[in-house]
């Protein structure tokens, strides 16, 4: 063997041995990227305001955090869409447009995030009825906020989506057997999602921005 061919072995030799290595730095840089800019932790902390960093796994338990007390999820869902109403109601559009910082959403946006939101989660539940384990691909919602123009979104028509879509789940969830509330899919980077947990999150999930909008819209304290 000459010592060429030993130096080109060893050169391949530490190509192989790299390539785990490679692959690890290749998926941390992928999975990092994911997690800045899909619907699990990070994202929250871009796009809905909160400065806490948060886990996909933090950002889970936040949301259940939410029915912690036993709330029954499906009931919280129900009263969403009459809370935003009430909340929106009179309220002028500027204000509605206006956001309490430059990185913080409006209301407008929150409720047309909530809106489309609405429209994930019942692709997903029916996605994974209909063939249970199925991959739930996560998505950018910052990115939704400008793709789809919420900033241009009626509020008060993007309320309405979001009834209208959540009572026809809510009929869905209660024609769902005790089987069928097990049934999961794969979240990209959260795993394994049972239909029941999805329900508790989305219920989460409601409550948090309901806060979040009662913040931005409660009268300033006087000084
Ligand atoms: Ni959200």
């Amino acid at each position: 063997m000459s010592v060429v061919d030993n130096q080109a072995e060893r050169q391949i030799g530490f190509l192989l041995r790299s390539l785990p290595l490679l692959r690890l730095f290749q998926n941390w840089h992928i999975s990092t990227t994911i997690v800045a800019t899909n619907d699990s932790g990070r994202i929250v902390q871009r796009g809905e305001g909160t400065t806490m960093k948060e886990t996909p796994q933090e950002y889970i338990q936040r949301m259940l955090g939410y029915t912690g007390g036993g709330e029954n999820p499906a009931k919280v869902q129900a009263a969403t869409a009459k809370k935003l109403t009430k909340l929106i109601k009179g309220v002028p559009a500027a204000k509605l447009k206006k956001r309490p910082a430059p990185e913080k959403w409006s209301v407008q946006e929150i409720v047309a995030h909530l809106a489309d939101t609405e429209i994930v989660g019942s692709w997903r539940i029916r996605a994974i009825l209909g063939a249970p384990g199925t991959p739930i691909q996560a998505f950018d919602q910052d990115a939704w906020v400008t793709a789809t123009h919420y900033a241009k979104r009626d509020p008060r028509q993007a309320v309405e989506q979001f009834r209208v879509l959540r009572e026809a789940n809510l009929a869905l969830y209660k024609s769902l057997t005790p089987e069928q509330w097990k049934h999961h899919g794969m979240h990209s980077e959260r795993g394994e999602e049972t239909v029941e947990h999805i329900v508790r999150m989305f219920a989460g999930h409601d409550l948090n921005h309901i806060a979040q909008i009662e913040k931005i819209l409660a009268p300033k304290k006087a000084k």
